[in-house]
C-alpha cells in the first residue's frame, strides 16, 4: 500500500524548501528525519530510494524524486492547481520563472555558495581551499548586485501575491547567502524577510528542524 507523500531529510537548507513547498500546498506527508554527513544516507534502503545518497529525497506513492528544485517543482505542478499559489500561465512567465530558479542553483547554489559551504565551513570533510572560497564570495556577492535592483520591483514576490515554485527556490537560496558572509543588498533582504515571515515557510522550517517528527 501506498504511504502518499514521504519526505527524507531535516536540517538541511535543500530539504527545507521541500518541506516549504509542501506547507505552501497544505499536502500532509510523513517525514523521515535523516541527516546529511550522518551515516544514515548511507543505508541500503535510502541508497535505493536515492543512488547519491544525499538529502533531500520525496516519494509520492511509486514515484520517486531527488534534487531539491525538481522536488518543489514537481509539487507545485502536481498539486499547486487550486491552492494559493502561482502557477505559471503563459511560456514567457515559465520561462521568467526557469531563469529566477536557475539564478538561483546554479549562480548561487552551486558555483558559489556550495564551494563557500564545503571549503570552509566543512573544511574537515572537503580539505580548506582559501583562494577558491573568497573567489567564490566575490562571484556571489557580485551576481547578487546584479540582481538586486529587480528584486526590488518584486510586488511581494516574483509574479505579484501569490507565491510560486521560483520564490522558494530563490528566497531560500538568498537566506543561504547571508548564512555564508554574503552581505544582502537591501532589496534581497527585504523579499527573504517577507517570504520567511510567511506561516507556510515557519511551519516548514520548524519541521525541518524536528529531528523527532514523522
Ligand atoms: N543538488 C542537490 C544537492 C543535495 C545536497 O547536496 N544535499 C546535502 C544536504 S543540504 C547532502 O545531502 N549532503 C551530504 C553529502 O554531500 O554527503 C539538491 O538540491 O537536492
Amino acid at each position: 500500500m501506498s504511504d502518499g507523500i514521504v519526505l527524507w531529510g531535516a536540517v538541511s537548507i535543500r530539504a527545507l524548501r521541500v518541506h516549504w513547498a509542501l506547507q505552501e500546498l497544505g499536502l500532509d506527508y510523513q517525514f523521515r528525519p535523516i541527516l546529511s554527513r550522518s551515516g544514515e544516507t548511507l543505508t541500503a534502503e535510502y541508497t535505493g530510494h536515492n543512488p547519491k545518497q544525499k538529502i533531500p529525497c520525496l516519494q509520492d506513492g511509486e514515484f520517486t524524486l531527488t534534487e531539491s528544485p525538481a522536488i518543489v517543482n514537481y509539487l507545485f505542478n502536481a498539486y499547486g492547481e487550486g491552492a494559493d499559489v502561482h502557477l505559471s500561465q503563459t511560456v514567457e512567465e515559465q520561462a521568467r520563472a526557469d531563469e529566477w530558479s536557475y539564478f538561483a542553483m546554479m549562480e548561487m547554489d552551486a558555483h558559489s555558495l556550495y564551494v563557500i559551504r564545503r571549503h570552509k565551513f566543512l573544511s574537515e570533510i572537503y580539505g580548506e581551499a582559501p583562494v577558491a572560497v573568497a573567489s567564490a564570495a566575490e562571484y556571489c556577492l557580485k551576481q547578487i548586485n546584479a540582481v538586486a535592483p529587480a528584486v526590488a520591483e518584486f510586488d511581494p514576490y516574483i509574479f505579484g501575491d501569490r507565491i510560486s515554485a521560483a520564490d522558494i527556490l530563490l528566497a531560500s537560496t538568498i537566506n543561504f547567502a547571508e548564512r555564508y558572509e554574503v552581505e544582502l543588498p537591501a532589496s534581497c533582504r527585504a523579499y527573504r524577510d517577507r517570504a520567511y515571515a510567511r506561516p507556510a515557510f515557519q511551519a516548514a522550517n520548524a519541521r525541518n528542524e524536528d529531528l523527532d517528527a514523522t
